[in-house]
């Protein structure tokens, strides 16, 4: 058996206890994973394609370019830095048009919602009129559902706008950071647009200018962070209710050798919504009790599960890397998938068991799998189909495992919403608080880890990122499979502030909050844009986001979305470190963006390869940023004081969790 499950010269440590168990197995020996497949592979990464000189654009070519070399520059002369721009773009473009296609899908059913054709509603009407109000849609004396109508068709435009109007919601950002891109000119007008232009832009013989490339770059990234990203979360909220603290639990250990085992994979939350609806319904209940089972047991896995544990307290199974492992317990009847982050091995995975793959979404079908189409428009329907063919499964399962103990607890739900109430109360929420203690001191700034996992790297880095941090007083938010894999790190619950710094821990003890807040899945990183920007109008720390000590990672970037993200972070003023960039082999390209983008942008990406480094590193950037404010003094002030009153024994005593909402649904 592949030697990467005990662990083996040049393989990736596997450290997390359930990936470990299960495949220790009997039932899980005949499975491959991706480490088995790193392994199998046994050649390292082609250096041009790591480096970012691989172009592959005309039919000239492809055309592999050294940085330096006179006669390795592209057949049409295109030098390293030209290709490696054009490549970061396009994967910029990419990872846009994810975000991009699953919001639109969720505008349409939102609009589809306001007019009575989905089983969903208008739940956040608070949100709708503030959204009503940025959108200029009249309020007074109109029906939620009119208001939810017209906003929906003036999001949905906002896709396919062809004329130079930027989009809406740039209008949220600081005033300083509105007036940077206008003389920039890389406000984002319609986004889709965007995707297109930089797709034109990035053809053989275009732009040919690395700088201006990367302008496209940012108003494309732009586009989705400010834009789809942002409409996505919103008019998710406002359908499906917007998050609130909830206990939930985290790991493989969620699933249940009693009920039929149904894990939603994927990123679209209407079908995932669909499903949770389904599977209360009397008929499903009953179907499975028929054939033996107890019940019905949905999880998550990737944003989807997100999603659902955000907003409903759904267990999430497994994030990116541990999707084949879910299957590999063989407890589980049915995959169900829709867009992005599904490896086409799972299919391969669930062959060694009872298990379906069933595809939704007629734009990823897959070998081996059964295609049943979600329909919007008789959403219950198809859903129960989809329920029904997962339920008949259950009869089948052989042996399986699942490995009982490995279930954490999480605390859940941390929406900008969230925070600006926990810290600033109910009756009149507000960041006052939190930049206050950033300000005194207690908190030394956030740090924000967002994005994927990897199978090339220890799947341990989130965890030690985050522990250094929270044991400096940087209070981390957190999204994507980067939660999932901090919750199954248990540092997504309060108890985890023994693990805090002084300063935090007297923070999160007062306001019942653990020194982790999730803020769910990666479309939510818009969530954090919001919340920086919070931070900059409480005022007392600075005119835009630039000057914020806060700073984001997503260290073990897989998709292309992560750079998209990455992307939009530093065109916001927010500074990002990843553990690599294909961009290394073009140096004053790889330059601008380490360094140039700093005049630009008052942001760069930063590089750095080890778990604490990154941590390091975010830590010394957040001191600048005190430094820079004025407010590195108040720090050791404070920190002085909180050991002064430890001695004399009056420090503050632990909080109360201030959290309420359902129970898990075990
Ligand atoms: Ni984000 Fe989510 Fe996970 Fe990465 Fe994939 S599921 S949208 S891309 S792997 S965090
Ligand atoms: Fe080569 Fe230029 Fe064609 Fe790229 S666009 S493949 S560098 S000739």
């Amino acid at each position: 058996m592949a030697s990467s499950r005990n662990g083996c010269e040049g393989c990736v440590d596997i450290t997390c206890n359930s990936t470990k168990q299960v495949l220790q197995q009997d039932i899980a020996k005949n499975v491959k994973t991706a480490y088995d497949r790193i392994e199998a592979r046994g050649m390292s990464a082609c250096l041009f394609g790591s480096g970012g000189t691989c172009c592959r654009h005309c039919n000239m070519g492809p055309c592999q370019i050294i940085d330096g070399v006179d006669d390795m520059i592209g057949i049409c002369g295109a030098t390293a830095d030209t290709v490696a721009a054009r490549n970061f773009g396009r994967v910029i473009a990419a990872g846009t048009a994810a975000h991009t296609d699953h919001a639109r899908e969720m505008v349409k059913g939102f609009i589809a919602t306001a007019k009575g054709e989905t089983p969903n509603e208008i739940k956040d009407v608070k949100k709708l009129h503030m959204l009503a109000e940025i959108f200029g849609v009249e309020t007074e004396g109109r029906d939620k559902n009119e208001i939810a109508v017209e906003i929906g068709e003036l999001a949905l435009a906002e896709f396919g706008s062809q004329d130079d109007n930027t989009l809406t919601m740039l209008k949220r950002a600081p005033a300083k950071r509105q007036e940077i891109w206008k003389q920039l000119n890389v406000g984002p007008r319609g986004v889709d647009r965007e995707v297109v232009e930089m797709m034109h832009r990035t053809h053989m013989g275009v732009d040919q200018e690395y700088k201006n490339i990367m302008l496209q770059g940012s108003r494309c990234a732009l586009a989705d962070g400010w834009g789809s990203s942002m409409l996505s979360t919103e008019l998710t909220d406002i359908m499906f209710g917007t998050p609130v603290p909830r206990r939930a639990i985290v790991d493989l250990g969620v699933l249940r050798d009693d009920q039929v085992n149904i894990t939603v994979h994927g990123h679209e939350p209407l079908l995932a919504e669909a499903l949770c609806l389904a599977a209360q319904e009397e008929d499903m209940l009953a179907l499975a009790k028929k054939v033996g089972a107890k019940g019905i047991n949905l999880t998550g896995v990737c944003c989807t599960g997100n999603e659902i544990l955000m907003r409903r307290g759904i267990p999430v199974a497994a994030g990116f890397v541990q999707q084949e492992m879910a299957l590999a317990t063989g407890a589980v009847e049915a995959m169900v998938v829709d867009v992005q982050c599904i490896m086409q091995s799972v299919a391969e995975v669930a062959k060694n068991f009872h298990t379906d793959i069933i595809t939704t979404n007629y734009r990823a079908k897959m070998p081996d799998s059964i295609h049943l189409q979600f329909e919007e428009a008789d959403a219950l329907a198809s859903a129960k189909k989809i329920l029904t063919k997962a339920i008949n499964n259950y009869k089948k399962r052989g042996d399986c495992f699942i490995p009982e103990e490995t279930k954490l607890d999480v605390v859940v739900g941390f929406s900008h919403e969230t925070i600006n109430k926990m810290l600033g109360g109910t009756f009149r929420g507000s960041y006052r608080p939190l930049n206050d203690n950033i300000i005194n001191g207690r908190i030394r700034g956030v740090g924000v880890i967002v994005g994927c996992d990897n199978y090339k790297l220890a799947d341990d880095t989130h965890e030690i990122i985050a522990r250094e941090l929270i044991k400096n007083d940087v209070l981390v938010l957190a999204t994507g499979c980067a939660a999932t894999s901090l919750g199954r790190a248990g540092l997504v619950q309060p108890a985890a502030i023994e693990h805090a710094g002084p300063g935090l821990r007297e923070v999160c003890e007062t306001v019942g909050m653990p020194p982790v807040l999730h803020m769910g899945s990666c479309v939510d990183n818009s969530r954090i844009l919001i919340a920086a920007t919070e931070m900059v109008r409480e005022g007392g720390l600075g005119d835009d986001i630039s000057d914020l000590p806060a700073i984001g990672t997503a260290p073990l970037w897989m998709s292309e979305k992560a750079v998209a993200i990455g992307q939009y972070f530093v065109a916001s003023g927010a500074q990002v470190v990843f553990q690599n960039l294909p961009t290394s082999g073009a140096k004053a390209f790889n330059n601008y963006l380490l360094e140039g983008m700093m005049d630009t942008y008052g942001a760069v990406w930063n590089v750095a390869e080890k778990p604490l480094e990154i941590a390091k590193l975010m830590i010394e950037k957040i001191d600048q940023k005190r430094a820079a404010l004025g407010i590195d003094k108040q720090r050791e002030r404070v920190l002085f004081d909180m050991e002064m009153r430890r001695d004399l024994g009056t420090g503050s005593g632990v909080g109360d969790v201030g959290c309420t909402g359902p129970q898990h649904n075990v």
